[in-house]
């Protein structure tokens, strides 16, 4: 028998609470069909129980559908599955906030109790890593301050035994000066004594007189030079070198030693830097040591030859030196590689290891050699030199050009504050 000649169709929407039953075994209200199916359309998501009838004839008719049952199951497994999720989210969820406890109570310390050696407990503080860290900078701090003591110490002695030394030798001149003045009015006395005597006895003393006149002389020509040369000040002039030595005097001496290939140009540079002239330079064969002055310092250069059997002197020349200054001859492509390996050598050197790096890359005043950059990178230099205060500088030591720049360079480098800062 078909169902349409036995109920009327379905013409309310199955939808709660029309049509659907709260329990399998809620009864069905009179005049409805049970909702046995649920509907797959889209557009029916908002009520998808159907009955047999809406199913047939009325709203969800030709809709694609499934058993009620098997999709009811189908929500439980879902929402089994996602409770199992759900546990092992709030498992993971539980555990990052153990770690998050866990590092708080590591960053802050705290008190432990521990066990001693006949078993009794006690209470302990253990230091979180933000004591340890305040602890590690104390320590650095603590270690910089005694370093800064001592130097501070140093260069008060270095000041003391200047004010002392000094003093001891204004006080000799005083001595030496009041010594002259008696000796002066001594002179004077006996002259005028024997402008008074008879003229037999200023005749028998003149050679005695002569004799005076002469020492007065002398110690008179003896003082203006004395005079000229020494400048009184009162003045104590102090520099300090970057790593916290202290200079006295109006000049900061630099002992600096100039290195490289025979050709390169280290005696034209010395000499233009001396002279500021060009002079024809002859091939070196020991050793040039000229005294540059420049700004407000005193550099002391030792220029060495440079051909290939003079090379094994040049360690002689490293002791108490603050700077090398390394002329590369930019023209000479073809050698550059062996000033690489001279320079290489020299950086291994112990007696080097905290002198500054003056490369000159020199005679850039010929067309096309090679340029600063280029030089920096075929010698790689930023490798080769990596960890040491070092410059490399453009010149031509014929015109001088570029070279007050690397002493300029060098300077800075050596003068941290004080009267001779030439920065
Ligand atoms: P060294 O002391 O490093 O051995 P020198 O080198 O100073 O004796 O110079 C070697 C040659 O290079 C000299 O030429 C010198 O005039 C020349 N020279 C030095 N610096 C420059 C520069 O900047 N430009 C140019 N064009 N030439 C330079 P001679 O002809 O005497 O060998
Ligand atoms: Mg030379």
């Amino acid at each position: 028998m078909r169902m349409r000649a036995t109920r009327p169709p379905c013409t309310a929407p199955c939808v709660p609470p029309t049509c659907v039953p709260s329990a399998p075994s809620t009864p069905t209200p009179p005049g409805h069909w049970p909702n046995t199916f649920v509907c797959l359309e889209e557009a029916c998501q908002s009520g998808p129980l159907m009955c047999c009838v809406c199913k047939e004839y009325g709203k969800h008719q030709g809709h694609k559908h499934t058993v009620l049952e098997t999709e009811a199951n189908q929500i439980r497994a879902s929402i089994l599955d996602m409770a199992h999720c759900i546990r092992s989210f709030t498992d993971e969820v539980s555990e990052y906030s153990r770690k998050l406890v866990g590092i708080v109570q590591q960053i802050e310390g705290g008190e432990q109790i521990v066990e001693d050696g006949i078993g009794m407990a006690h209470t302990e503080h253990v230091p979180g890593t933000a004591e340890s860290a305040r602890s590690c900078v104390r320590a650095y701090f603590a270690d910089l301050h005694e370093t800064l003591c001592r130097q501070e110490e140093m260069a008060l002695s270095v000041v003391d035994a200047h004010v002392r030394e000094r003093l001891i030798w204004l006080r000799q001149q005083q001595e030496d000066m009041t010594i002259l003045l008696s000796q002066v009015s001594t002179a004077c006395l006996h002259c005028e004594k024997t402008l008074q005597q008879d003229d037999c006895r200023v005749v028998l003393s003149k050679q005695e007189i002569n004799c005076l006149l002469e020492t007065l002389q002398k110690q008179q020509h003896q003082f203006t030079e004395l005079a000229d040369h020494i400048q009184l000040d009162a003045g104590i002039p102090v520099t300090f070198t970057k790593d916290n030595r202290v200079h006295i005097g109006p000049k900061m001496e630099i002992r600096v030693v100039t290195l490289g290939l025979d050709g390169a140009g280290k005696t034209t540079i010395l000499f233009k830097l001396k002279q500021d002239e060009f002079m024809q330079p002859i091939p070196t064969i020991g050793f040039n040591v000229e005294t540059v002055e420049y700004k407000n310092l005193k550099f002391t250069i030792w220029d060495v030859g440079g051909k290939h059997k003079l090379r094994p002197l040049w360690k002689h020349y490293y002791l108490n030196t603050q700077a090398v200054v390394f002329v590369i001859d930019s023209c000479h492509r073809d050698r550059l590689m062996e000033a690489h390996s001279e320079l290489a050598k020299l950086l291994t050197e112990k007696e080097l290891r905290d002198a500054l790096l003056l490369i000159f890359a020199n005679k850039q005043d010929v067309p096309g050699v090679v340029s600063v950059e280029e030089m920096t990178e075929l010698l790689s230099l930023h490798k080769l030199c990596c960890g040491r205060s070092w410059h490399i500088q453009g010149c031509d030591a014929r015109s001088g050009m570029g070279l007050h720049e690397g002493l300029d360079w060098l300077s800075r480098q050596l003068v941290a504050a004080g009267v001779l800062d030439v920065a």
